[in-house]
């Protein structure tokens, strides 16, 4: 992140609230056709699968037709996990097409109080199992070294434990699934053949068509992969999964979201361009900046938008209705201009008709809160202080907002 925004210093990125161009969003509720949707029969039947095709066809790309085997093995079972307080499972994924396969493992802790079903927040890491925790007996990824030289830090145990407040989420009822994001799709793009990707028919390592999946889509395709494993887990609560992405897997968390209705609570955290940031702005990193730092992250339609987002035919409000009446919840970092928090903190006021349709509650006013003051209605949204991260402070919201939303 810090290298990206540091390459663009010197070129044309707009922190500069007044320079901000005038727009016009595409239209939440307005079908193609010209007519306006009132009805929830009308969002769902005709604007909402829309829009889902315009997100698919130019934004992220399309799955392919055809499926590809996954199978599970339990690797690990500790009882006694985090001081005894959850039990901890270690679960090798398969992914195969018959011919060819790949490998992900998926750390679960489920906490071992309260007994019975409890429900769970699903997310991938950034830096490998090993990186969420200093136990010793988790599993690396196995393609960490596809993505990380050998004496890299990133092999240190327990880097990102700050990302991941596990006593806590435990201590308040909460079971929570990660995987390494590099097992689904290693993320540079010379890395297309050791992707899930690379398994499904038509696949073609020397071509990519212009609405062909990319590594967001195959982000949030393995998100949807770890809930049907989550769902065989007799103690985990499958209507109530929540997932919870940070940055680049807060892009393709929100759009897990609004594919897979199985994720009752959406969480993006500083998820910025191309995640819940409004594209019209602006502001921070831009359709271009993202496609030439990051060209295997979008479908290649998504490319002809570079400077020309006035065109582009959906903007992220609509991202985030498309998760309705699922409840949704964005949040900010006030020094993350590079992401644009009051892009982000517009995209899920914007997206408020459609949950008001559904006779929900909606953001009501157009003005970003204050630090610290979290909205927790059926849309949730918070900005806090400091950097581009995850903190203690975020995972505290999202456990509120999940007891909200679950518990009562
Ligand atoms: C940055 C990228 C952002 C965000 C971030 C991250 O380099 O420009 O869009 O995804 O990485 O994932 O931390």
């Amino acid at each position: 992140w810090l290298f990206a925004s540091l390459m663009y210093a010197q070129q044309n990125v707009n922190y500069d609230e007044s320079k901000v161009p005038s727009y016009v969003l595409p239209g939440l509720l307005q079908c193609e056709n010209g007519k306006v949707v009132s009805t929830i029969e009308q969002w769902e039947t005709q604007r909402r699968p829309e829009l889902l095709e315009l997100f698919t066809s130019q934004v992220y790309g399309c799955k392919p037709e055809g499926k590809i085997d996954v199978t599970y093995e339990i690797l690990t079972e500790n009882p006694g996990a985090l001081n005894g307080k959850a039990t901890g499972k270690q679960v090798k994924f398969t992914f195969s097409n018959g011919k060819k396969k790949t490998e992900a493992i998926l750390l679960l802790y489920i906490p071992n109080k309260p007994a019975g079903k409890v429900p769970v927040f699903v997310g991938y890491n950034f830096k490998g199992n090993h990186s969420t925790t200093s136990d010793t007996t988790v599993l690396y990824s196995p393609v960490f070294h596809l993505v990380k030289e050998p004496d890299h830090p990133d092999w240190e145990r327990g880097n990102q434990t700050s990302r991941w407040s596990y006593d806590k989420i435990i201590d308040r009822g909460y079971a929570v699934a990660t995987m390494c994001y590099h097992d689904i799709y290693p993320d540079k793009p010379e890395l297309r053949n050791h992707s899930i990707v690379s398994l499904f028919p038509d696949y073609n390592p020397d071509t990519i068509v212009p609405d062909e999946w990319q590594a967001i889509g195959a982000w949030a395709w393995g998100s949807s992969r770890i809930v049907d494993f989550l769902e065989t887990q007799e103690r985990i609560d499958s209507d109530k999964i929540a997932i919870m992405g940070h940055s680049r897997q807060g892009k393709a968390a929100l759009w897990a979201g609004a594919q897979d209705d199985r994720f009752r609570i959406v969480i993006s955290n500083d998820s910025g361009c191309g995640g819940a940031a409004l594209f019209r702005r602006e502001f921070g990193e831009t359709i271009d900046i993202i496609n030439k730092n990051f060209p295997h992250w979008f479908c290649k339609n998504f490319h002809q938008y570079n400077n020309r987002e006035e065109i582009l035919p959906v903007d992220q409000h609509q991202l985030i209705a498309l998760i309705a009446p699922r409840k949704v919840y964005v949040a900010s970092a006030e020094e993350d201009l590079w992401a644009d928090p009051k892009g982000e903190f517009l995209s899920a006021y914007h997206a408020g008709p459609v949950y008001l349709l559904y006779g929900l509650t909606a953001i009501d006013s157009d003005k970003m809160p204050q630090l610290h003051k979290p909205i927790m209605g059926d849309i949730g949204y918070h900005i806090r202080a400091g950097k581009h991260d995850v903190t203690e402070y975020d995972w505290e919201c999202y456990l509120d907002f999940a007891d909200k939303h679950f518990k009562n």
